[in-house]
């Protein structure tokens, strides 16, 4: 057996399965070095798994529970392990079921049932035991909070940082009250999201907003809601450009919300014609121009972007981001779009969104500062300018607000 082959990972249904697979091909002596079990639907669709088991017969590190004292495996399970209570030993016991050529093939196949069964249960124990001890640094009285920022979707480690904050600054009154521990939390993350708020119009300066981002998140959606809701409740002159001329569809897509609203467009497909187009709408307030989603990894077409973008002179880039996406990503993909001068950020579908600590990694890193969150498809409607208190409060689900129209947009 080369290196390689010295760790294998086995997938199945059930832990008794991986085990057995375990033990058919690697054989009594096999040492398990980690087990894991996986969420969601993959263990009962086709050929999915639920479980998951690393197991080496050569390297040499006894079992990683070996060492445990027989105390610490106490009702690993109910049946009366005898000799060795270790993975190890059970897995030996098996071998010696195996060899015992007295028995008949359906004591053999009970006895190797109970006993794959007792190791399932054991392994099964030790796995929460060994979850169990790496909570132990989250003091208890604060562990409810630790467990709902969890739920919420805050990437762990962020998690225990908060509670470590808490532990050491909460007073013991605050200590002993979970609803003034969430109030607590509440107010550090609040303090930390970087907010700006909506586009501020001036008189006299024109401004020329470029939404940027991958495929799909709802930048010409945005762009739609945007433009109707400064044109129709705001009342200024506002025009629309599109570089988005990869497909046809795009192209319609804006046109129609641009017949819809009245307002002019311009469709733009090299770079030297941006410059033309943002020269004929010179008397406008706002120009927002919409943009061809792309994806974060290509760097060849996030630089013919950025192309486009120096050449109309944008005064504000804006990244458009879903908020159903997972925390690093969000950070990643923001990164790469740096390239472009993007240093404003969109954040829609909040209405898809079943967690949103996910949103938190990127916006207390302070480089792109939220503008607006969208929650729905409806334009003109469902836009909303980005609020520190009220996300925060979505974030850490201690409040349900529904705004007013009024409040949503200014
Ligand atoms: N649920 C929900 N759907 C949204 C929201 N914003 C946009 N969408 C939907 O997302 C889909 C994609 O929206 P588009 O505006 O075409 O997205 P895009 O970023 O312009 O897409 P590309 O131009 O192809 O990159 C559409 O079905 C929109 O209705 C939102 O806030 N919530
Ligand atoms: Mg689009």
């Amino acid at each position: 057996m080369n290196q390689n082959e010295q760790i294998r990972t086995y997938r199945a249904a059930s832990m008794s399965e991986a085990l057995a697979m375990v033990r058919r091909e690697l054989g009594p002596d096999a040492a398990i070095l980690q087990t894991r079990r996986r969420r969601g639907i993959l263990g009962w669709v086709p050929g999915g798994y639920r479980v998951e088991v690393t197991a080496s017969v050569n390297v040499n590190v006894p079992s990683r529970f070996a060492t445990e004292e027989p105390s610490t495996l106490k009702g690993a399970s109910a049946t009366d392990f005898s000799g060795d209570q270790t993975v190890d030993g059970q897995a030996a016991n098996l071998a010696d079921i195996v060899k015992d050529g007295s028995r008949s093939g359906s004591e053999l196949q009970g006895d190797l049932q109970q006993r794959i069964s007792d190791l399932q249960s054991m392994v099964n124990d030790l796995c929460q035991q060994s979850a169990a001890s790496g909570r132990q640094d989250v003091p208890q009285e604060l562990f409810q909070l630790y467990a709902d920022l969890i739920e919420s979707e805050i990437p762990e480690e962020l998690a225990r940082q908060y509670v470590e904050r808490i532990r050491a600054t909460a007073t013991p009154e605050e200590l002993a009250d979970p609803l003034m521990v969430k109030a607590h939390v509440g107010r550090i993350v609040e303090s930390e999201l970087c907010v700006h708020g909506p586009i501020k119009l001036e008189p006299g300066r024109r401004r020329i907003v470029a939404l940027v981002g991958p495929t799909g998140v709802g930048k010409t959606t945005t762009i739609a809601k945007l433009a109707a809701n400064f044109r129709l409740r705001d009342k200024r002159k506002v025009g629309l450009i599109t570089v988005d001329t990869y497909r046809i569809a795009a192209v319609e897509q804006l046109r129609t919300y641009a017949d819809i609203i009245d307002l002019p467009m311009q469709v733009v497909s090299s770079p030297r014609e941006m410059r033309e187009a943002a020269g004929r709408m010179s008397g406008m307030d706002l120009i927002l121009m919409d943009t061809a989603g792309r994806s974060p990894r290509d760097e060849v077409k996030i630089h013919e972007l950025k192309a486009f973008l120096d050449e109309a002179q944008a005064t504000d880039v804006h990244l458009v981001l879903s908020a159903v996406t997972g925390a690093n990503t969000l950070v990643r993909t923001a990164e790469r779009f740096k390239i472009v001068g993007a240093g404003g950020l969109i954040l829609t579908k909040l209405d898809e969104a079943t967690a949103m600590g996910n949103l938190l990694p990127l916006l207390r890193s302070g480089d792109f500062p939220l503008r607006y969150v969208t929650n729905g498809q409806n334009v003109p409607d469902d836009i909303e300018a980005a609020e520190a208190h009220r996300l925060t409060n979505q974030m850490l689900d201690t409040e349900e607000t529904t705004p007013s129209p009024l409040r949503q947009w200014s």
